[in-house]
This record gives C-alpha cells, structure tokens and sequence, in this order.
C-alpha cells in the first residue's frame, strides 16, 4: 500500500518565454495537477504514487522518468501505443500574465479508463487525491474518476477532491453537474473561492456551499484565496490561515502545493492548524520559485520559512 494514490492525465508543458507567435526557444516540462501533488508529497518522504496512461513514445517515456526521478510510484501506469501524449503550450505574454494552450484531446491521458486505475486501488492506498480535472478529460475518465472515489472511499482510504475548474475543457454548468455528486464521496474537498459553486448550487454564499458540503458527510472544505492565505470549515467551525510573505514569481502549482502539504500534515498526524500551516509552506515555496512544481520542499528544507509570520 502507498500513502497516497493520485490519478490523472500528466501533461509536457512547452513553455516560452514571450508571445508564442513570436516564435523563439521552448523548454520541456512534466504538468499534471495530480502529478503535481504527487512530487509533492513523496518530496516530503511520503510514499505517493501516479496512476494514468501516457503515449508509448519519447514523450511519455519523459513522463514517467520526471515522475521516477522524483520518487513516484509508476509501477501501475498503462501506456498507450495508439494515442500520444497530451500537451500544453505555456505562453508568457507579460511579467505575471501567463497564457495556457492545451492539445490533449485524444491524448493518452484522456482515454483513461475504470480498468487503468483497478491495479492501482487494488494495491491499497491511505489517500486518494483527485481532482476535477480527470472526469473533463472524457466519459472513460469521467466514469473512471466515480468509480475511484467510490471504491477508495468504502476501503476506508480519505478521499480528496480538489475541484481544479479549467474553463477551457468545460463550461461551469457540465462541470457542476458531474462534481456536485463527486464531492460527496470525498472527505476533503478543496476549491479556490471562484470554485466553490461547482459543488453546490449555482451562484450560491460561501456558506451555503459549504453547509451542504458538511451535511453530505465531507469532514473538511478548504477554501483557498490566492495571497490571502485559506479558509478551513470543518463542524467545529472555520479557521483561517494566513498566506505565507514570499515575493511571488509564479503562481502556477502554488494550489497543487497547497493541497499536498494539507494531505501531508494529515498522514502526518498534525491538527488542523498544522495541516494547513504545511499546506500554506509548500504554496509558499512554489509561488516563490518557477515552476509547477520544481520548488516544492524536501523535508529538511521545511523549516526554511518557519520565520514567517502568517500574513
Ligand atoms: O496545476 C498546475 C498545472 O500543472 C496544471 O494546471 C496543468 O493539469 C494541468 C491542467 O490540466 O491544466
């Protein structure tokens, strides 16, 4: 068994350094939201694993060699001689404004099936993460995606959902429908504020969302606000947790960092308090270095930032 399980589609991001249409050098990286998570946890020394189907080329062959070089357990990953890998073209247009280009439909990753992940559960896993990217991706992933959360929460794993809305695979309306019912098999969920009516009604308060959440049996709702730090709502109420003062350089990951040092404090055994002081060190870590996920901590690099006061 690992501590945790993730599963969705890892992507090569091509990113530049100005306007694509310019033209001018690309450089070569591992993105996936779930891979993301991943890093992050096994960065911390917990055993985590990635589940998906990559290309059987060069492309997924760099997939699963960033994955296998950071530590993550790709020994159920399926790959796919017809598909190829899915990509996506970072462009940045100016100093903080960063543009994202996908081609993946038809990709590996998306073809992502119940029976690519039944190895992968079957082998027992503490957390399952995913997010609400995976069921955009196809009706295979979609069905997959149900399935996991279904079978991993009645094996007793702590199922959480992090929404991760991408407007440009679905529109709020399809979305909502599919994650509204996924989150209630999820114990945590965790959505960006803009996010947060995907799993409830349409428009809804805050409150409201979260209300419903909790009613339907999800233990924890964390709400992240960007440079503002978090909510967490829980039955014994909501805390917040300041955002740690680093000078941000890219924000990109900083939620995928967020959410790995939530589900690392929790296999750690801390309160809440340090689950989401964790979870607030490792965004802290990624929005002050480049990169999805290369600045994420190890371990001993933890304490690094214990000096920093919560704004
Ligand atoms: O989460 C940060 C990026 O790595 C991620 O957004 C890429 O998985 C990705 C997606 O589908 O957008």
């Amino acid at each position: 068994a690992v501590d945790l399980l993730t599963f969705g589609e890892a992507l090569v991001s091509l990113r530049s350094a100005g306007p694509l249409a310019a033209g001018g050098a690309l450089t070569m990286h591992l993105a996936g939201a779930e891979s993301n998570v991943a890093i992050g946890l096994a960065r911390l020394g917990h055993r985590a694993a990635w589940a998906g189907r990559v290309s059987d080329d060069e492309l997924g062959g760099y997939v699963l060699r960033q994955l296998r070089a950071e530590g993550v357990g790709v020994d159920h990953v399926t790959r796919d001689p017809e598909r190829p890998a899915g990509l996506m073209f970072l462009e940045r247009r100016t100093a903080d404004l960063t543009r994202v280009r996908y081609h993946r439909a038809g990709s590996a990753g998306s073809a992502l099936g119940v029976e690519d992940l039944r190895p992968a559960l079957a082998a027992g896993t503490r957390v399952l993460h995913l997010t609400g990217i995976t069921p955009a991706l196809s009706d295979s992933a979609r069905e997959a995606t149900r399935w996991a959360a279904e079978t991993a929460s009645r094996a007793g794993a702590l199922v959480c959902l992090d929404v991760n809305h991408r407007a440009r695979l679905w529109r709020r309306d399809d979305a909502r429908v599919v994650l509204t019912p996924l989150a209630g098999h999820a114990s945590v969920v965790v959505a960006s504020a803009d996010e947060l009516d995907l799993v409830g009604e349409p428009g809804a308060a805050e409150e409201t969302v979260v209300a419903g959440l909790l009613a339907r049996g999800v233990a924890t709702v964390l709400v992240k606000l960007g440079g503002d730090g978090a909510r967490a709502y829980t039955a014994d109420g909501v805390r917040h947790a300041g955002a740690l003062p680093v000078t941000a350089v890219d924000t990109v990951g900083a939620g995928d960092a967020f959410t790995a040092g939530y589900l690392s404090g929790h296999l750690d055994g801390l309160d809440l308090a340090g689950r989401l002081r964790r979870a607030v060190t490792l965004g802290a870590f990624v929005v002050a270095g480049h990169g999805d996920w290369e600045a994420l901590p190890r371990r001993d690099e933890l304490s690094l930032l214990d000096d920093l006061q919560p704004g």
